[in-house]
């Protein structure tokens, strides 16, 4: 059976066999010489009694090969000079594919995966004892499926080889994202944009927050994305100081922000939009003063988003704008203003606090700081997995300064939030949480912004919602 319309079949950036042949390859050159490296596949897992939550294939293993199907692993070995690579796969059943779905088998494995051979995937155990025993090195990592890692493990512990964490190569290389992988995730990037901009011209008071999930979520799947990249945030008014509210179940309130942390994944790659917005189409003026600031924040750290800068320097320029912006709005004291005053009024703190605590004494209230109101950092990785892997805010694995570099992508989002109930801040600003969140990716010269599709200037989004003959749900009209 010709099974090579499942590797790519709709319109849109994909990746394709030479790039997964070229990926393998560099893969194996960076194994040290006579090892073999084992990458397996992410296990099913329950939702409810018999039926199982949607099926991811484990991010390293679809870097590798794109192989979609669970109960899978790779071998690549490179000894004696010579590199092989296996894959292990379900066997073609068509019993349980009525059931289950069609599977590639051996013949599709090997056909559209690139890899030397393919086995069946009970026999991975007996091809793990004899390749584990002519390798001077092993590379695995164990956690990501309990039932590879015991069949893994009884091989190594009888061989006795030296275990390296198959991870720091594989992680290296995704950190650095090829032509191909960037405009995928501009794809992504774009359909998420698209799907903010429809929330923006359909939410109105009135409507809720599951129905503005909804619309993100029609706009995903319909321009053909793989689903969300992460449970939609759908946070109207105070529920936008939970930084992981995705309850999305209240109404949403005239004269409340809407803050929409949501995005799709596209042929496995990730996209992370945080836009936050007026539930009626227009800011009050606490309300805009706050967006501004941490408009202005996001877009310095986004000008410091460049080769030869690091992630840390990206944070520092986020919070260096809202430090002044708060001091001046006198939220915070001016001897915070600097990292090196907040720096030295938490290290006094720390000291008080323990001093306290030893003498038994009341103890001190926390200083007022920019982290009483960002207390998050600015940004993380993107790729495969929506929070990526590879590692370093500032140093790379040798220690050296992690630099940004042409190829790297990650999210700048910087916000602000300031519970209903908190006392250290005017009464005007409270019931308030504001993020503004795009996607970067470093190019030779600066960064581009994968996200740029939705806009975030007040006056722009203001024009958005302003269509007085636009229908929005459940507008009175
Ligand atoms: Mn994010």
């Amino acid at each position: 059976m010709d099974t090579s319309h499942l590797v790519s079949s709709l319109t849109g950036p994909a990746m394709d066999k030479s790039l997964y042949a070229a990926r393998l390859a560099e893969f194996a050159l960076r194994l040290k010489p006579n090892s073999i490296a084992v990458v397996v596949s992410n296990p099913e897992r329950t939702r409810s009694n018999d039926t199982e939550f949607e099926y991811r294939q484990s991010s390293d293993l679809l870097y590798l090969t794109g192989f979609p199907e669970p109960e899978s692993a790779l071998i690549v070995s490179n000894v004696g000079g010579k590199v092989t690579s296996h894959l292990f796969v379900l066997p073609k059943d068509r019993k349980r594919e009525v059931w289950t779905g069609i599977r590639h088998g051996i013949e599709g494995a090997r056909k559209n995966f690139n890899c030397d051979k393919a086995f069946t995937s009970d026999q991975f155990a007996t091809a793990i004892d004899s390749a584990v025993a002519r390798a001077e090195t092993v590379y695995y990592k164990f956690g990501a499926s309990a039932h590879f890692d015991a069949q893994f493990d009884k091989v190594w512990k009888a061989n006795q080889k030296p275990l390296e964490n198959v991870e720091e190569i594989l992680h290296e290389m995704r950190l650095f994202k090829s032509p191909r992988e960037l405009e995928i995730m501009r794809h992504a990037a774009r359909i998420s944009a698209a799907a903010h901009v429809e929330a923006m011209r359909l939410c109105a008071p009135g409507s809720t927050e599951y129905q503005v999930e909804a619309v993100l979520e029609s706009v995903f799947r319909f321009n053909g994305a793989d689903g969300t990249a992460y449970n939609s945030i759908v946070a109207g008014g105070n529920n936008a100081v939970i930084l992981h509210y995705t309850t999305n179940r209240d109404r949403l309130k005239d004269g409340d922000l809407l803050l929409i942390d949501a995005a799709c994944e596209y042929r496995g790659y990730a996209s992370d939009i945080t836009r936050t917005f007026p539930v009626s189409g227009k800011f009050s003026e606490p309300q805009r003063i706050l967006y501004q600031l941490v408009l202005d924040s996001q877009l310095a750290a986004i000008r410091a988003s460049k080769p030869g800068n690091c992630l840390d320097d990206v944070h520092n320029a986020a919070c260096r704008v809202l430090r002044q912006g708060l001091a001046k709005l006198g939220l915070i004291s001016r001897d915070v203003v600097t990292l090196a005053g907040e720096r030295r009024a938490l290290k006094r703190y720390a000291a008080d606090h323990a001093l306290a605590k030893k003498s038994g004494k009341a103890l001190p209230d926390e200083p007022i700081t920019l982290r009483s109101f960002y207390m998050h950092g600015t940004s993380h990785w993107i790729g495969l997995d929506v929070h990526d892997v590879g590692t370093g805010g500032t140093r790379d694995p040798r220690g050296k300064k992690r630099e940004l570099k042409p190829g790297m992508c990650f999210t700048v989002e910087p916000g602000l939030y300031f519970d209903k109930n908190d006392k250290r801040v005017p009464k005007q600003f409270r019931g308030i949480g504001i993020r503004i969140e795009d996607d970067i990716a470093i190019t030779e010269k600066g960064h581009d912004v994968l996200t740029a599709g939705v806009p975030k200037a007040v006056d722009i989004i203001e024009r958005i919602m302003d269509h007085g003959n636009v229908i929005r749900m459940n507008a009175k009209r």
